[in-house]
């Protein structure tokens, strides 16, 4: 599902995400708008075409599932721009503070389209649980979602970003040694075993374990430049599932295509006219 996007659209993004450079770097609030932008997007259903990064997150009774604990803080913090820039929607909004939080903190250059549609009730779709977290548990969810080994590895190295808190998941402690700072670090660390202080779930070490996620992981620890690349192709897909961008046509060549149009209008219609007035 996509939308009209015209220049004055494309303005507005480009201002938003100015807005969002500022609010996120001056409240250190990536890790946070990466995982919010994560749980818009992860309920996608490629089969049933339910889900994706459709803005539901904002509605209650999907913000208030036990997963989506402490997200609360992100969606606050974007209403902030929604308020300053009304005509985004909240699909874009979320996926572009994600493209946001990975760029201010280091990480590559992520794609961004504009033009998702806003969803007008809540999403039913599961994100995966980190206590259930065995290799099948991860490969089930991201295949519902289209997405492929190489993505959950790569995406996985969002966890380079954040913590977890206690209060909201029951686990503590950051993935690394620089939360703020998007780098290969969490597959260093993953590759090193548990360190004191730094955190590994089930679902991260399960990445060692299984032979083919652990190809990955070891590629990502050794040469970042890769899990860069990596990473920014499987946090584009993650941001478009579901979404198919508008064509982006160039506004001079969008004139003449309609001025060719109308022109080719009126030229049948005088020669529809002619002919029924001759048959006359
Ligand atoms: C936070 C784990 C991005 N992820 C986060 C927490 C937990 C998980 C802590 C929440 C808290 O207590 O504040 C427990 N989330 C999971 C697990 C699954 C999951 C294990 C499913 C198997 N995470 C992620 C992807 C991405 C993230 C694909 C982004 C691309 N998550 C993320 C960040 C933070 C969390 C940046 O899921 C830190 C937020 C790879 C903060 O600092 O507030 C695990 C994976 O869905 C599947």
């Amino acid at each position: 599902m996509s939308m009209q996007v015209d220049a004055e659209y494309t303005k507005e993004i480009e201002k938003a995400r100015r807005d969002l450079r500022a609010l996120v770097s001056s409240r250190n609030c990536a890790p946070i708008m990466l995982r919010l932008a994560w749980h818009d997007a992860g309920t996608y259903d490629a089969k049933n075409k339910t889900g994706g990064p459709n803005g539901s997150i904002r509605f209650e009774e999907e913000l208030k599932r036990p997963p989506n604990k402490g997200l609360e803080k992100a969606v606050q913090f974007c209403e902030e721009v929604k308020a300053k820039h009304p005509r985004i929607t909240y699909a874009d909004l979320y996926q572009l503070a994600g493209v946001v939080a990975v760029e201010v903190t280091g990480g590559p250059a992520i794609e961004f389209n504009p033009g998702r549609k806003d969803a007008d009730s809540p999403d039913e779709g599961e994100l995966p649980d980190p206590n259930q977290a065995g290799a099948s548990h991860l490969r089930t969810v991201f295949s519902r979602m289209g997405l492929s080994d190489k993505d959950i590895v790569a995406l996985s190295g969002g966890h380079t970003l954040g913590r977890a808190h206690k209060e909201r998941s029951s686990f503590e402690g950051p993935w690394t040694k620089d939360p703020l700072k998007f780098d290969n670090s969490y597959f260093v660390e993953l590759l090193k075993g548990e360190t004191p202080g730094l955190l590994q779930l089930k679902t991260d070490k399960v990445l060692v374990e299984d032979p083919k996620f652990r190809c990955y992981v070891e590629l990502y620890a050794k040469d970042e430049d890769t899990f860069f690349g990596d990473y920014a192709v499987s946090h584009k897909r993650l941001s478009e599932l579901g979404f198919v961008p508008p064509r982006k046509v160039p506004a001079a060549v969008a004139q003449r295509a309609f001025g060719v149009a109308v022109a080719a209008a009126a030229v049948i219609f005088t020669i529809c006219y002619e002919l029924s007035r001759r048959g006359k």
